[in-house]
């Protein structure tokens, strides 16, 4: 008898321990290797190699890996029955999507002044790293186009993932620079520019596309499904998972624990254009309005304690919680009336990750 049956575990039983987390796992360190063996092995550029192994390290695999996984769930859903190959295929893929958000989150921590990411402290804050951090963030996005290039060059849909990648990049980087310059260095606050509108739009072009519309997209291009009417009808819906992604996210950045979430928030005072300073702005009387602008956007603990103590008073906890309900059900709506013919379980399966999350 073996072990397997021993312990009571028959063994299909017992691979299914191994998760699919896992199986994506363990695919990381042959893809640094793949970047990385022949540079390594050159004298010439060695010691530039060794640098980028760390910068791959430190920074793409301990994340959530949420949208690296969204491209092997909704690839499983797409085509009912996948062959090991494509599945691995689509790990590479989710790696992709992992290594560009490596690159926007290395990016954005210098511009937020972050402290710590993922539990850790950002890497252009590590001693010996500072503001090569930047070159590392150009790094990691090239090794998108490496991967892509040695994995799927021969397959049909290389050209339109190619593609993709570019675009998507160019939005993200489009709501990266909005959301950057709605909001001035600190003590110059114009709240006249905070408006849901704008925010609206923001939190479409720095979050929603990447992290939403392109794992779902790139799945959708290796199952084949090129109709622009179904990839239009996908993207209205994930757009919309988008948008409430970013809500929790500058929820969590006040509200969250930084032990769960891995990053300590410095929306307040970065003179962030959030969900929370909006909705504060809405609900404010004059009185309240003057307290938030003398202290909003300041380094100084006691102002931003007092932000904090404002956004109690209107009860923005509460705010949030209602639009949670609201925009999940809304979400839920709009899967099941305009999926067009793409299944519905593979959008549930997305909102399901999400939802009420805590990191
Ligand atoms: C993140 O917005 C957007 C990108 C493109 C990284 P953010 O600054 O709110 O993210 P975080 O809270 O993770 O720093
Ligand atoms: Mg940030
Ligand atoms: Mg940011
Ligand atoms: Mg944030």
């Amino acid at each position: 008898m073996d072990s397997a049956q021993e312990n009571g575990f028959s063994p299909n039983k017992r691979s299914k321990l191994t998760t699919d987390l896992d199986e994506f796992d363990s695919l990381f360190p042959e893809l640094v290797n793949n970047l990385l063996q022949s540079g390594l092995k050159d004298p010439e550029i060695s010691a530039a190699c060794e640098w980028f192994k760390e910068v791959l390290q430190y920074n793409v695999p301990h994340g959530k890996k949420n949208r690296g996984m969204f491209v092997v769930m909704a690839y499983k859903f797409l085509v009912p029955k996948p062959t090991e190959e494509n599945i691995q295929l689509a790990r590479v893929l989710g790696w992709c999507i992992e290594m560009l958000q490596a690159f926007f989150l290395v990016a954005d921590d210098i511009m937020d002044q972050s402290l710590t990411r993922r539990g850790k402290p950002c890497w252009f804050r590590k001693e010996n790293v500072g503001l090569v951090a930047v070159n590392d963030a150009v790094y990691l996005e090239s090794c998108i186009y490496q991967l892509l290039k040695c994995y799927i060059r021969d397959q049909p849909y290389y050209v339109n993932i190619l593609e993709l990648f570019h675009e998507i990049t160019h939005c993200t980087i489009t709501g990266q620079c909005l959301d950057m310059t709605v909001s001035p260095p600190s003590g110059t606050v114009d709240f006249q520019q905070y408006t849901m509108e704008k925010y609206d739009a923001i939190v479409k072009w720095k979050t929603a596309f990447y992290s939403f519309c392109l794992p779902v997209t790139v799945a959708m291009f290796m199952a084949g499904i090129d109709d622009q009417e179904m990839h239009q009808k996908a993207k209205a819906i994930l757009l919309k998972m988008g948008h409430y992604f970013q809500v929790q996210d500058d929820y969590l950045d006040c509200y969250g624990d930084p032990e769960v979430t891995g990053k300590i928030g410095t929306d307040i005072q970065d003179n962030k254009c959030s969900w929370l300073v909006i909705t504060a702005i809405q609900r404010a009387s004059s009185e309240q309005l003057a307290v938030l602008k003398e202290n909003y956007g300041q380094s100084d603990k006691t102002k931003v304690k007092r932000v904090k103590e404002l956004f109690d008073d209107l009860d923005l906890a509460q705010a949030f919680d209602d639009f949670e309900e609201t925009s999940f059900s809304e979400i839920q709506t709009l899967i099941e009336t305009s999926s067009g013919g793409l299944p519905q379980e593979m959008f549930q399966a997305l909102v399901q990750k999400i939802y009420k999350r805590n990191k």
